[in-house]
């Protein structure tokens, strides 16, 4: 078979010589994906498509994408058979694949590794496993008998047996309880899925890559190998919140191994990057696409199944955001348990889940502000705030919102605002706002004052505010309010996610 003999290639090449930093351009990053799909073309000739499950340990934004790529890709596809690199075959590939990832993280489509391409790898969730080449999956793969046995082959070192029989088991109850499927265990023989532990290659010509990287992958439906799904032993798997949580991402793998493909949404369990989450694992998207598959649970569960909502569609005319704020230039919109991140040279915004940034703030954030004197960054959620430091949180948060001086009385802070030009902090609750010296680091007196009364035609609560070059920009329900600070007028009246590009 063409793609055994070319991972055969790849395996027995991987340990060529090392590349330099300097060597590292776009051309031989162009290479790598390239070959990175044409080893998947190929292995989706042969009826074998693995998906992988990527995840890049740093989740700091600072994590320098090259950087990653020479550690995670290049030191192992350096030197590969170059073959496939020139071909007009290949360059074709490589355009379609480059098109296809910047149309999965919803960038302009361009086909050419440009600079917001990169930038957006560059995010934490860094793109080389998640392009589209997942699109390309035969969507008719699964499982024809609604009853599928797995096994266990062999276990981690990293947990109890036990823990790992209750992860795997609890991962198959995900898909079990939104479908008709059940799953019966077998402890020896061939079962449809076969569930095992390996580090590097570990039998199946699909190498591991060491901690970090890849974490597991899992063929989907079929005969002998299909719905296998292996797990990296160089991880250290986990039933807790440190990486990487076995559950999480035994369910995430067995999605695939019922015939799952990658979703594009950051809030569902088939997003193909690794986020710590607790509660009920599937978004309605999961749900769609498992049912798509196999139909609805003949007795379903309401208790069990809590489906997570979609991600917010932006140019929803309904829209209404939870907080905005600036970061070192950047504008960041809070929208229920995602952000958007809009970048002065990003085309579209992009959309992320608050946990996977920073998995200590909660869900719901109701306020934020930069002070870009201090260069901090405050969140509020409820009668608590975190502060953050560029993306970083910074220690000895969350601290309660009273220590700024606010009363017992505020329990949750609507809307926050910093105005450069006084070095003051605007905090808006219900009707009222107060405002707070960054300087002093007091409450002024004099305060709370009405919204009504000193934002002439702001007549209401705000949602969110936002401060520009003297403009006050209030969000209220699916509004914006473009108000002159110096005037006090409202200037201009937008749909909220006008800022969004809608
Ligand atoms: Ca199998
Ligand atoms: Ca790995
Ligand atoms: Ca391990
Ligand atoms: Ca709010
Ligand atoms: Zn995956
Ligand atoms: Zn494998």
């Amino acid at each position: 078979m063409i793609a055994v003999v070319l991972l055969l290639a790849l395996a027995a090449q991987s340990s060529a010589k090392p590349l330099s930093s300097e060597d590292i351009d776009k051309q031989l990053l162009a290479e790598v994906r390239a070959l990175i799909q044409s080893l998947s073309s190929l292995q989706l000739a042969s009826g074998f498509f693995l998906f992988y499950l990527g995840v890049f340990v740093a989740m700091s934004m600072n994590h320098d994408f090259l950087f990653c790529i020479k550690q995670k890709y290049l030191r192992r596809f350096y030197g590969l058979p170059s073959g496939l690199q020139g071909s007009r075959t290949s360059s074709n590939f490589l355009q379609a694949k480059i098109k296809e990832m910047q149309k999965f993280f919803k960038l302009e489509v361009t086909g050419n590794l440009d600079d917001n391409t990169l930038a957006v790898m560059k995010e934490p969730r860094c793109g080389v496993p998640d392009i589209g080449e997942y699109n390309h999956f035969p969507r008719h793969l699964k499982w024809e008998n609604n009853n599928v046995t797995f096994r266990i082959v062999n276990y981690t070192p990293d947990l109890k047996k036990a823990d790992v029989d209750k992860a795997i088991r609890r991962a198959l109850n995900v898909w079990a309880d939104v479908t008709p499927l059940t799953f019966k265990k077998l402890y020896e023989g061939n079962a449809d899925i076969m569930i095992s532990f390996g580090s590097k290659e570990h039998g199946d010509y699909n190498p591991f890559d060491g901690p970090g990287g890849l974490l597991a992958h899992a063929y989907p439906p079929g005969q002998g190998i299909g719905g296998d799904t292996h797990f990296d032993e160089d991880e250290q798997w986990t039933k807790d919140s440190s990486a990487y949580n076995l559950f999480i991402v035994a369910a995430h793998e067995l999605g695939h191994a019922l015939g799952m493909s990658h979703s594009t949404d950051p809030g569902a369990l088939m997003y193909p990057i690794y986020t710590y989450t607790t509660g009920y694992p599937l978004a309605e998207d999961d749900i769609e696409g498992i049912q798509a598959l196999y139909g609805r649970s003949p007795n379903p569960n309401p208790k069990k199944v809590k489906p997570r909502p979609d991600a917010p569609k932006k140019c929803d005319p309904e829209l209404t955001f939870d907080a905005v704020t600036e970061l070192r230039g950047e504008t960041i919109i809070f929208k229920d348990r995602y952000y958007w991140r809009i970048h002065p040279q990003m085309v579209e915004p992009e959309l992320t889940l608050i946990k996977s940034t920073w998995p200590s703030i909660p869900n719901k954030v109701d306020a934020a502000y930069e002070n870009p004197e201090k260069d901090l960054v405050i969140i509020f959620s409820g009668i608590r705030m975190w502060a953050l430091n560029g993306y970083n949180l910074v220690d000895g948060y969350p601290k309660y919102i009273h220590k700024l001086g606010l009363p017992k009385s505020v329990r949750k802070i609507d809307a926050a605002v910093h105005i450069k030009d006084t070095g003051k902090t605007l905090l808006f609750t219900d009707e009222d706002y107060w405002s707070y010296d960054e300087t002093t680091e007091t409450m002024d007196s004099g305060y709370p004052r009405s919204i009504e009364d000193d934002f002439p035609g702001i007549e209401d609560e705000v949602d969110a505010a936002a401060y520009h070059y003297g403009y006050l920009y209030f969000f209220h329900e699916h509004l914006q309010y473009e108000y002159s600070y110096n005037s006090k007028k409202v200037f201009r009246i937008q749909r909220a996610n006008s800022i969004l590009n809608c």
